[in-house]
C-alpha cells in the first residue's frame, strides 16, 4: 500500500510537470538469478561466477551488498564492487562464495543495492559435517605433441587433495579401455589433505593417428574418478619428429629465465625447414634459438632452444612451437606445446615483501600497497585484491609491477604482496578487514620484508570489521630501505560486514 501510493504520486508530480523531463527507470538482474553451492563440507568454501545485468537505459551504481547470515560475500571479478558503475545494457561479473561455517542450511537474498533500486541473487547452500577427499588436478590436459610410432614420451601431472580427509589412488586406466597411454602409482597410494602428489603418464603409440583420450584415476572414498585429459599425434606424416615432443616447465617463480633445448631429426626422407613461430598464449615463452632455413637429409638432427620467462600473477600458461617444413607429402606444421606456470617468488628476492596472517578462521582480512603519492582503495596506486597487479613505474613493464600473489579470503592468511623492483619513495602497508561473517574482530600480523631482508614484524590485537589498520611506511631510495610503524587502526566502509 505505501508503495502504491509511492507511485501514485510519482506519477502526479510528472504529469503535473508536463514537460519532456523523462525519467530513466533503471533496472537489473542476475544472471542466473539463483545458485545452489550444494553441500559444501564445514570449514571448506566454494566459489561461483555470476553476472549482473543491466537490463535498463540508464546506468547504476552499485552502492552496498547485504548478506543475511553473513556466511556469503561477494567481489567484482577485477576491480572494487562498492562504486562499481554498470552501463546500460552491459554486463559485470561477480564472485559469489560460500564458507560453511556450520551445519545449517541457507536460503536467502543476497542483495546489491543501488541507490536506485535493489537486485536480489538467490543463493542457496547447505553446510555439512562431512570428511571427504576432494582432488584437483595439474594441468587438467596433457598434450603429448607429435610422438613417433615406437617411442615413448612421459609427462607429469599433479593431485591435490583439497579435501579434508585422505584420499586413496587405487587405480588408473584410459577410459575407452585402450592402452597407449598408461600411468604409474604405487597402488594403493593415500593422499593426505594438503597434500600434492606428481606422476608420470607415458605415451606409447601403437598405431598412427591422432589420440583424444581421458585417464580415469580411481579414489577408494569417492564415487566419481578423477580424471585427466590427453592429447596425442602418432606418426603425423612420419617425416619430421622432436625429442621431447612437448615440453613442461612447470612451477617457475616469477623473474627466474629458464630454458629448455628440443632436438628435431628428419625420418625416412629429406626435409626442408621453412619457419618457425609461437602461437597461443605466447607472452611468457620466447624462441632463443632456432635453425636457420634449410634442408635435411634423413637422419640429419637441428636443435631449438625455449625460454620461460615467467611474469605476471601466479598463473599457468599454454602455448606452442610451431615449426613448419616441407616433407614427403609436401608442406607440414610440426606443433610442440609448451606449458608453464608462474610462481610466487620468495619474500627475499624482491624490493619489497609484505605477508599478513589472523588468527580468526573464515574472515577476511587484506593486505594494501600504496605506491608513494597514492591512496588505499584505489586501482591505480593501491595494489590489492581488487587491483592485483597495477602497472607502476613504467607502464607496460611488468618488472616494477607489485603483485598480490596470494589472496585469502577464508581465514588466518597468508595474503602476500611481492614488489620485485620499484623507484625510490615512501610505500604504504596497510591491512584492512573485509568480511568478519559476523564472527567479530581478529587480531592481525604483518611480516616486512625490504632489500631481501626481514625488517619486523608488527601486529595489532583486534582489528574489527571495516577497520583499516595503517601498518607502516617502507622508505626505499632504489636500491635498500627502512621500515617505520605507524599503528593507526581506523574505520572505514569499505567491506563487506552487514
Ligand atoms: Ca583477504
Ligand atoms: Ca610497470
Amino acid at each position: 500500500m505505501p508503495r502504491a501510493l509511492g507511485l501514485a504520486v510519482l506519477l502526479a508530480v510528472s504529469c503535473g510537470e508536463g514537460d519532456s523531463v523523462t525519467r530513466l527507470r533503471v533496472s537489473g538482474a542476475f544472471d542466473p538469478p539463483s545458485i545452489d553451492f550444494g553441500e559444501v563440507p564445514i570449514g571448506l568454501s566454494r566459489t561461483i561466477t555470476v553476472g549482473l545485468m543491466n537490463t535498463s537505459q540508464a546506468p547504476f551504481t552499485i552502492d552496498d551488498v547485504q548478506d543475511i547470515s553473513g556466511a556469503f560475500s561477494i567481489r567484482a571479478v577485477d576491480g572494487l564492487l562498492e562504486g562499481l558503475i554498470v552501463s546500460a545494457g552491459t554486463r559485470v561479473e561477480l564472485e559469489v562464495s560460500f564458507i560453511s561455517l556450520a551445519a545449517n542450511s541457507f536460503a536467502e537474498p543476497l542483495i546489491v543495492k543501488t541507490r536506485e533500486v535493489d537486485i536480489p541473487l538467490q543463493v542457496s547452500a547447505r553446510g555439512v559435517v562431512r570428511m571427504e577427499p576432494v582432488f584437483t588436478v595439474d594441468p587438467a590436459v596433457l598434450d603429448f605433441g607429435s610422438v613417433e610410432l615406437g617411442t615413448t614420451t612421459r609427462l607429469t601431472f599433479a593431485v591435490k587433495n583439497v579435501g579434508n580427509a585422505n584420499g586413496t589412488l587405487v587405480s588408473g586406466a584410459l577410459e575407452s579401455g585402450a592402452r597407449d597411454f598408461a600411468l604409474s602409482v604405487p597402488w594403493p597410494l593415500i593422499v593426505a589433505p594438503n597434500v600434492i602428489g606428481v606422476f608420470p603418464i607415458a605415451f606409447t603409440p601403437t598405431r598412427g593417428g591422432i589420440f583424444n583420450e581421458r585417464m580415469l584415476v580411481g579414489v577408494g572414498e569417492l564415487q566419481t574418478p578423477i580424471a585427466i585429459e590427453l592429447r596425442g599425434v602418432a606418426g603425423a606424416d612420419g617425416n619430421f619428429f622432436c625429442t621431447p615432443s612437448s615440453i613442461t616447465f612447470g612451477e617457475v617463480p616469477r623473474g627466474n629465465i629458464t630454458s629448455q633445448t628440443i632436438t628435431c631429426s628428419a625420418r625416412n626422407g629429406d626435409v626442408q625447414l621453412t619457419g618457425q613461430s609461437l602461437t597461443g598464449d605466447a607472452s611468457v615463452f620466447s624462441i632463443a634459438a632456432a635453425p636457420p632455413a634449410m634442408g635435411l637429409t634423413a637422419g640429419q638432427s637441428v636443435t631449438y632452444a625455449i625460454e620461460f620467462r615467467p611474469d605476471g600473477l601466479p598463473m599457468p600458461h599454454s602455448a606452442s612451437l610451431a615449426i613448419e617444413y616441407l616433407g614427403n607429402t609436401g608442406p607440414a606444421t610440426l606443433t610442440i606445446p609448451l606449458n608453464g606456470t608462474v610462481g610466487v617468488p620468495p619474500p627475499t628476492a624482491n624490493a619489497i615483501s609484505v605477508i599478513l596472517t589472523w588468527d580468526k578462521d573464515f574472515t577476511d582480512v587484506d593486505l594494501h600497497l600504496v605506491r608513494p603519492g597514492g591512496s588505499t582503495f584505489t586501482l591505480e596506486s593501491d595494489c590489492f585484491w581488487a587491483s592485483k597487479a597495477p602497472d607502476w613505474g613504467a607502464p607496460g613493464v611488468q618488472t616494477d609491477n607489485p603483485f598480490l600473489d596470494v589472496d585469502d579470503i577464508d581465514g588466518y592468511g597468508p595474503e602476500t604482496i611481492n614488489l620485485r623492483q620499484t623507484g625510490a619513495g615512501s610505500y604504504g602497508v596497510f591491512a584492512h578487514h573485509y568480511a568478519d561473517r559476523k564472527l567479530g574482530p581478529t587480531a592481525a600480523t604483518a611480516e616486512i620484508y625490504i632489500g631481501g631482508t626481514r625488517v619486523g614484524t608488527y601486529s595489532t590485537p583486534s582489528l574489527a570489521c571495516n577497520d583499516l589498520w595503517n601498518i607502516g611506511t617502507v622508505e626505499w631510495n632504489g636500491s635498500s630501505g627502512s621500515f617505520t610503524p605507524a599503528g593507526a587502526v581506523m574505520a572505514t566502509q569499505s567491506g563487506n560486514c552487514e
